[in-house]
């Protein structure tokens, strides 16, 4: 038996459609409580999937609002269970009465993610694939959007579940042979299968290698602008993010402490931290302002040290330069190109410099290319096939690592078991990924991320 739950699947503002969702036992039955199709049929009477247009009632059967409604029944629906879906007009005061109104009718409020749980424990889609619905709702570009829809569809529950069930083929074959002695069963000889545990590694292993890029994808990347006290880099976040984010002014040390921005570049979205100017300074807020500045050079995905080409390069310069070339990855800027008597540093030749005017924007365009270059998305990898999710890349190294000691141990002659043992381990982790493995309390923290009403 599984209770009806209820929700208002759309946002909390005023909008032109909202939508109301009922999923369980009784769901059409609260349906039909409140709602009248026009027809004079009962939603209980009426096909799966075919719009019925009628009066939304509260609880008192006065009109609410004039919608339409659908139901599609178990186990073909999103939930695998009962539902039924009203396609409101969008008023928020609106939806929470009619909500109000199931509510009275026996169904009761949805728990965040409770609609996805559901279709996750009738067998509707695997973990991955609800994990990829939220990722889905939350994508910032539409290069994020398109790989959770691939992973919705599929694409990497597919790659784990051919691997999980060639291992489950090994080790039956294993386990056949040892309890059936009497039968005829091909006689079991690990090396056989050593190259094939081989393949399932390096196909897990050429998951895993996109996780980097993966990551990148769903959370931006994280861009450290850094540079000595006044050569612009406070204009350059106001000039990436499009309005004064940042104070600007000609006074060295204007920037005191870190400023995030989130800046987004067509497919690729860039969490812009603007820093104080890095120099050797007694002043103690400023030294901590320094020490911060540092810091985001380290963690940051991209560094853009930035230099002011209308003045000589100094020491200080050099510090900074020292700090990007230690970052993971690094583009030079060379600032107030508008300025006269504005050159390239002899210190820069030869490495990847942008030249920009922050002042005029000239230049901007070049430097935004290059970025989106370097984090685009697609080429050698297919989209859906991108590793966005920590736990999935966990789940996925750890399958490797096992397969990895199973190949080893095959090759070094070690007994059969031993080995299996740990091809069993990589079923776990690969179980893990797809939920076919899996604690309750993991379960229940993937679907707490989710919105009410999905
Ligand atoms: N001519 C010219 N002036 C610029 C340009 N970019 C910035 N400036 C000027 O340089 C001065 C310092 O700019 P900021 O953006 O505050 O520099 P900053 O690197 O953030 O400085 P701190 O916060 O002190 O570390 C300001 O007077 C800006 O107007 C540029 O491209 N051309
Ligand atoms: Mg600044």
């Amino acid at each position: 038996m599984a209770d009806t739950i209820a929700a208002i699947a759309t946002g909390g503002v005023i909008s032109a459609i909202g939508i109301v969702r009922l999923s369980g036992d009784r769901a059409i039955e609260v349906a039909d409580r409140v709602f009248r199709a026009f027809t004079g049929r009962t939603m209980a009477q009426t096909p799966d999937r075919k719009l019925a247009y009628g009066e939304l009632l509260d609880e008192d059967g006065s009109v609410l609002d004039i919608c339409l409604c659908t139901v599609s029944r178990g186990p073909g629906s999103y939930t695998g269970e009962d539902t039924a879906e009203f396609q409101c007009h969008g008023s928020p005061v609106m939806l929470a009465a009619a909500l109000r109104a199931m509510f009275a009718a026996g169904a009761r409020q949805a728990l965040a993610g409770e609609f996805s749980r559901r279709a996750f424990l009738n067998g509707r889609m695997d973990l991955a694939q609800a994990e990829a619905v939220i990722d889905l709702i939350d994508a910032e570009t539409v290069a994020a959007a398109k790989n959770a829809a691939g992973q919705l569809n599929g694409a990497v529950s597919k790659k784990a579940d051919a691997i999980y069930s060639g291992l489950t083929d090994v080790c039956a074959h294993f386990h056949a042979v040892i309890d059936y002695p009497d039968e005829e069963i091909e006689p079991f000889e690990m090396a056989r299968y050593a190259g094939q545990l081989a393949d399932y590694e390096s196909t897990l292993r050429q998951l895993l290698a996109t996780y980097d890029r993966g990551r990148l994808l769903k959370e931006g990347v994280r861009c450290a602008i850094i540079g000595k006290p006044n050569v612009g880099k406070s204009s350059l976040l106001n000039l990436l993010a499009g309005y004064d984010r940042a104070i600007v002014t000609d006074i060295a040390g204007t920037t005191r402490d870190t400023i995030e921005e989130k800046i987004s570049l067509g497919d690729v979205v860039l969490r812009v931290i603007d820093t104080a100017g890095i120099r050797q300074t007694e002043d103690t807020v400023e030294k901590l302002g320094v020490a911060r500045s540092l810091e985001a050079a380290d963690g940051a995905d991209l560094v853009l040290a930035v230099f002011d080409g209308a003045r000589a390069f100094t020491r200080e310069d050099e510090r900074v330069l020292v700090a990007a070339e230690k970052s993971a990855r690094r583009l030079y800027v060379v600032n107030k190109s508008d300025e006269a008597g504005w050159r390239m540093p002899a210190e820069l030749e030869g490495k990847d410099a942008v030249v920009l005017s922050a002042s005029t924007g000239d230049g901007l365009d070049g430097l935004t290319d290059r970025i989106r270059e370097d984090y685009r998305v697609g080429g050698q990898i297919p989209v859906g096939e991108i590793i966005t999710n920590a736990r999935h890349a966990e789940a996925i190294s750890r399958a490797a690592d096992s397969l990895h000691g199973a190949v080893t141990a095959a090759e070094e002659g070690v007994t059969p078991d031993a080995v299996l043992t740990m091809a069993e381990d990589a079923m776990q982790a690969l179980g893990e990924l797809t939920g076919v493995q899996i604690r309750e309390d993991i379960t229940n923290r993937i679907f707490s991320r989710f919105c009410v009403g999905k």
